[in-house]
């Protein structure tokens, strides 16, 4: 499948990544504007068992040639794509905008003191601008978190690696390492039925951590990353319980009822923000076009 009439040409300078999603590497545009850009590469496989790749991934693939012409400020640009069959799989080539670095590096260099109320707004109203943007296009991220939001040396923040979410799932079992669930949402956690408010609960989690310098709900499992959300949000009714969740609702999961204390350091803006990110109901969660309009970000 070939995606792109004129390739862009590049050399490749070093490695940035290495996960489920490929490999990422720092690369300079040949000739041209000599613009620095980042590649990704990734294999993917089919089923072993009759060597084919499965529709999905390939309708997925093509998805993502759509994206080139995306062209919002908050998205990191798709410049190339291109898919080369090769013994029972594809080798598919990203080539993309490149920033200079990540939200997480970002925030290990932040002053003790915290981020200033200004900057938590300006990052906030980026991200939303950029999910508002995917969603509206009907994209997904599903894995949003401080590594894969880029933020570059003017302050732009821009949404990275969005797109193979359902590809990568296939990947994972073959690739070593430990995935985060500290930015996933309660639904997904309990295997229920999922959408766009799922970015949602991921951007709230990144708000949070924007006031904390540090990771709102780390869990090292399913289980207890539901504990510690639960710890803090408190837990549902078995009302709101997923009905369709092989995960079955318990008491014992902790205390009923909203825990007030959820960022006490905040203003009234921000924590009302920050509640309605962290819906337990996907239902009740806001959309990112209605938190764009939130006094948060619209009052100064
Ligand atoms: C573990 C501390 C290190 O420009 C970086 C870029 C960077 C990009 C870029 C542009 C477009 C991607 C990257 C991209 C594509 C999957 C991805 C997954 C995560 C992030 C980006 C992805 N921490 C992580 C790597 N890192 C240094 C800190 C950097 C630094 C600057 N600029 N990626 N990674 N898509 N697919």
């Amino acid at each position: 499948m070939d995606l792109s009439a004129d390739p862009l040409r590049y050399e490749l300078l070093a490695e940035v990544g290495e996960g489920s999603y490929g490999r990422v590497f720092k690369a300079r545009e040949v000739a041209g504007k000599q613009r620095l850009l980042a590649v990704k590469k990734l294999n993917i496989r089919g089923d072993a068992s009759d060597g084919g790749i499965p529709a999905f991934m390939i309708r997925e693939v093509a998805l993502l040639s759509k994206m080139k012409y995306f062209n919002h400020p908050n998205i990191v640009r798709l410049l190339d794509a291109s898919a080369v069959p090769a013994e029972r799989s594809l080798d598919l080539t990203l080539v993309l905008e490149y920033v200079d670095q990540d939200l997480s590096t970002f925030l290990s260099k932040a002053p003790a003191s915290g981020l200033s109320r200004d900057r938590v707004k300006d990052t906030m109203q980026q991200l939303l601008c950029g999910l508002d943007f995917l969603h509206t296009n009907m994209v997904l991220h599903r894995d949003l978190k401080p590594e894969n939001i880029l933020v570059s040396s003017r302050g732009e923040v821009k949404i990275a690696d969005f797109g193979l979410a359902r590809i990568y799932s296939f990947n994972m079992a073959l690739t070593p390492g430990v995935v985060t669930l500290w930015y996933r949402a309660p639904e997904v956690l309990l295997n229920s039925v999922y959408m766009s408010t799922v970015d949602m609960w991921s951007a709230g989690c990144v708000f949070a951590e924007l006031f904390l310098l540090r990771p709102l709900f780390q869990g090292y499992t399913e289980v207890q990353q539901l504990q510690k959300i639960f710890e803090v949000i408190g837990l549902p009714s078995e009302d709101d319980w997923p009905k369709d969740s092989p995960i079955s609702y318990s008491a014992s999961w902790g205390p009923r009822g909203s825990c007030t204390k959820l960022l006490h350091s905040l203003g009234p803006d921000e924590r009302d923000l920050l509640s309605q990110c962290l819906a337990f109901r996907p239902n009740s969660r806001i959309s990112a076009a209605k938190a764009l309009a939130h006094p948060f970000l619209t009052e100064h």
